[in-house]
């Protein structure tokens, strides 16, 4: 009793601090009046306020890493995918409660300021968010990291859906205002471009060219339940000099700023994830600027902290998030070596001990390599320190395995085919100590294929770390239903070790618990659906499977191979109207990058078809079809919790994890999939009967595509598939222009269908049968469904950083 009363009071005392601190912030930080102030006013005010309480420990933590003389994980990542930061600031400092009571003794709703925040969404997709997961995850065990990336004044663009087509709109997140970042106007380095290599005394050092500067902001990351706080810097461009001041006193302003708009230029805007257009010189400026400014503050921070170089290695572990920052690695040896003397034969080696690399795909096109002319005239020094690594490891290997030509061709980090160019994967496998893939499979393949030659010289190096996510954001903060449920039966410690999920099993068979679980599910269905009428004025209906598929728009992931299945469904429930069919609402979220032609294409034919089969009087509510624009971080954390199915269904052998299935089986939906990335880890763990799983396997597609695979011959035997195509082709979904969509249906009847969608189309049918008959047995769907729950435990990116943080960054939590 005496201690609930002393929870009671701390709990008044904090809502009353919270009170007068947010009106003080209101008043005195964003300068408005409580009577007149809009609720994006308020917000500022609760965030800042909030932001206070993270600062101690924040301090603390950098503190004790200093004295403690912690090694540090320099995480280098092109993006992080943050989405909002408000509720999980909340979730993690525990005053959640106390927050919503605080606004509410002010008079202020706290749903009605929430959604002003913009989602910071400076990532494309599964990358980005993977290194916004790890954040999390490493401030929540302790770990000493640190985010290093770039602070796009434009994130992911904006995408709206307009006569079915994708149109993008540039997202200006930052014009209310940031108040989670810290700008630190007092941490700058100058970054170099072009100029020249000079030899002093036999010493190389490079000069001239133009210079930028980069200026850090620095946000907080506050872990779950810990003091312990990290910092992601994200780097702003800055022009050396305001303006030309000869061309001004000329009498000419535009030229005098010219320079400088040119030079901020490099942190304007977020690149789509084009796999297919690489190779433009202002993404090689994004590359170089960050890992520079990187590596100038990591070796400033060392030298500052009274070690001597030879000693890196002992108190840093920087992380490549894929090829994108592979240019520190040249970057720290010009430091190393030009600007400290090091010799190479100690830099090089040191380097190696500092450096480790995760590939996050396969797919050919999207392999980084840069022309060796280009890379040339923007960094020359970097050109040839990357010479020299090459001189050093080819001469290595010759030594090891004799002189072989062929083997030399291959393994070059410069390939020589044609325009000669740097492939930068090669150049972090030298450079690394640890190379890993992000799934059992993936990195399985990893070592056959892209890097096979390198598995044979180097095969201590390769391991695997399959991704995870994290709890905290994915359910605590999404699935508040959830949350409550699993907190009233194993308590709340299963936001930190997620693998106490199992103890939900001997929980799937029981009634009452079921009854709540499948409560807590159509509660967020109808938290969907609300939004979805208030959106598009479309009403769903919440006792539908609500079958979902959301992710950035590939051909490799085939969401084209899902809408075939819907096509054929809408035929037989026409050509079959009495049967007993399972009614389904068909959810799909995602953008395609701008110029990639084929999936903005099927964007528009799940459009055009949605709007075909929404409107056919004769289907009801037995089938629809949603296309929710503007696919993001908030957005998914409002679908997945949604979700009875979770469609995971790329071609085996392409998708290298996917997180997306771990957030959604997690959240208790059954995952439709292939046997591709962690799906098969995912099956393991939840049990083969509460999956379905179809298709070829990856060994099956190599086989079939090595003896020759003809798609129409499956057109032409199989009658449904061929109904769906013709449909597709003669313009059944888009009648004011017949041959729209003559292409889709090229693709993958005439020209090769080179992600096998026929190939798997009928085994991918007879699994969603499987699905409907389960669905009709309620008991035994939610049974199947808690049982998901109970297996993702390990799918924590808690498990994944400890991983990390063991066999590859050698780094232990602090204590605080
Ligand atoms: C490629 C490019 C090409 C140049 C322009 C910018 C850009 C940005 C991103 C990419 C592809 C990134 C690869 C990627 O996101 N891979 C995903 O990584 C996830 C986390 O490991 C994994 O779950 C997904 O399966 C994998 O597709």
């Amino acid at each position: 009793m005496a201690q609930q009363d002393f929870a009671y009071d701390r709990l008044a005392h904090d809502v009353h601090d919270l009170m007068r601190s947010i009106s003080n912030k209101l008043i005195y930080a964003v300068g408005k009046n409580p009577a007149t102030a809009r609720s994006q006013d308020w917000l500022h005010a609760v965030e800042l306020a909030v932001r206070d309480r993270m600062v101690e420990g924040w301090m603390a933590t950098n503190h004790e890493a200093d004295l403690s003389d912690a090694k540090r994980v320099y995480y280098l990542s092109m993006e992080f995918l943050v989405g909002r930061a408000f509720t999980n600031a909340l979730l993690a400092l525990g005053i959640h409660d106390q927050v919503r009571e605080a606004l509410r003794g002010l008079d202020v709703d706290f749903d009605w300021i929430v959604d002003n925040e913009p989602d910071a969404a400076l990532g494309n997709g599964g990358l980005g968010r993977l290194a916004a997961c790890f954040l999390d995850s490493m401030a929540t065990l302790g770990i000493c990291g640190m985010g290093y990336g770039i602070r796009y004044d434009y994130g992911m663009f904006r995408q709206q859906i307009i006569d079915g087509v994708q149109v993008e709109s540039p997202d200006y997140w930052l014009t209310a205002g940031n108040p989670w970042e810290f700008p630190r106007p007092e941490v700058q380095y100058r970054v170099r471009f072009g100029g020249r290599i000079e030899y002093q005394d036999g010493r190389p050092r490079w000069v001239d060219g133009e210079e930028v500067l980069a200026m850090a902001y620095d946000t907080i990351i506050p872990g779950y339940a810990t003091k312990t706080t990290n910092t992601l810097r994200l780097w702003s461009a800055k022009a050396t000099a305001e303006m030309d001041l000869s061309a001004f006193n000329r009498g000419n302003y535009f030229a005098a700023v010219e320079d400088k708009n040119h030079s901020e230029n490099v942190s304007r805007v977020l690149y789509p994830d084009d796999s297919t257009q690489s190779g433009r010189e202002l993404r090689l400026r994004q590359e170089y600027f960050f890992v520079s400014a990187s590596m100038q503050d990591m070796v400033r921070r060392h030298l500052q902290n009274g070690h001597g170089l030879s000693s890196l290695p002992e108190h840093a572990a920087v992380h490549l998030n894929d090829t994108h920052p592979v240019l520190a690695v040249p970057e720290l040896l010009r430091i190393l070596i030009d600007e400290h003397g090091m010799p190479w034969n100690e830099a090089w080696p040191l380097a190696q001990r500092v450096f480790s690399y995760t590939n996050h795909t396969l797919m050919h096109e999207a392999l980084e390599t840069w022309p060796v002319d280009m890379l040339g005239r923007l960094l020359p020094r970097h050109l040839n320190l990357i010479f020299d690594i090459n001189a050093d490891f080819l001469g290595e290997v010759n030594k090891r395995f004799g002189v072989d030509v062929e083997l030399m061709r291959r393994i070059s980090l410069i390939d020589e085919h044609g325009e000669r160019r740097v492939r930068m994967a090669y150049v972090a496998v030298v450079a690394s100590h640890k190379i890993n893939g992000v799934s059992r499979l993936h990195s399985e393949l990893m070592t056959q294929s892209i890097f096979a030659d390198f598995a044979r010289v180097f095969p201590e190096r390769f391991n695997n770390k399959t991704n995870g996510v994290t709890p905290r954001r994915w359910v605590a903060q999404a699935n508040p239903a959830l949350s409550a449920l699993i907190d009233a039966r194993i308590g709340r410690d299963w936001r930190r070790h997620l693998e106490m999920l199992s103890q939900l099993k001997p929980l799937a068979g029981d009634a009452a618990f079921a009854a709540e679980f499948r409560h807590a599910k159509r509660s967020n269905k109808l938290r969907l659906a609300e939004r979805i009428q208030a959106q598009f004025g479309v009403m769903l209906n919440p006792d539908s499977l609500f079958d979902v598929q959301v992710k950035r728009i590939h051909e490799y992931k085939r969401q084209l191979l899902n809408l075939l299945q819907v096509i054929a469904r809408y035929h037989r429930i026409l050509a079959d109207p009495q049967a007993d069919w399972v009614p389904r609402t068909v959810l799909f979220a995602g953008k395609a990058a701008s110029a990639y032609h084929n999936a903005k294409l099927i964007i528009r034919l799940i459009n055009d078809v949605a709007a075909k089969i929404n409107n056919d009087p004769r289907i009801g509510d037995r089938l629809k079809v949603v296309f929710m624009p503007n696919y993001s971080v908030s957005l998914a954390e409002l679908i997945i919790p949604a979700a009875d199915l979770s469609e995971q269904i790329s071609t085996a052998g392409t998708e290298a994890s996917g997180t997306g299935n771990m957030k959604l089986a997690l959240n208790g939906a059954l995952t439709m999939g292939t046997l591709d990335g962690a799906n098969i880890e995912i099956m393991e763990q939840v049990g083969e009967e509460n999956i379905f799983i179809f298709g070829l396997t990856a060994p099956q597609v190599a086989d079939l595509r090595a003896h020759g695979y003809a798609p129409r011959q499956l057109y032409e035997s199989n009658p449904m598939l061929r109904e769906v195509l013709d449909a597709i082709r003669d313009g059944a979904f888009s009648p004011g222009e017949p041959g729209r969509y003559q292409q889709i249906y090229d693709l993958l009847v005439n020209f090769g269908d080179h992600y096998l969608l026929l190939a798997d189309f009928a085994s991918y049918v007879e699994k969603q049968d499987e699905v409907d008959a389960l669905y009709r047995q309620q008991d035994e769907w939610t049974r199947r469904s808690i049982l998901n729950v109970a297996g993702m435990g390990v799918f924590s990116s808690d498990r994944t950083i400890a991983e990390y943080a063991e066999e590859v960054w050698h780094a232990k939590p602090l204590k605080l």
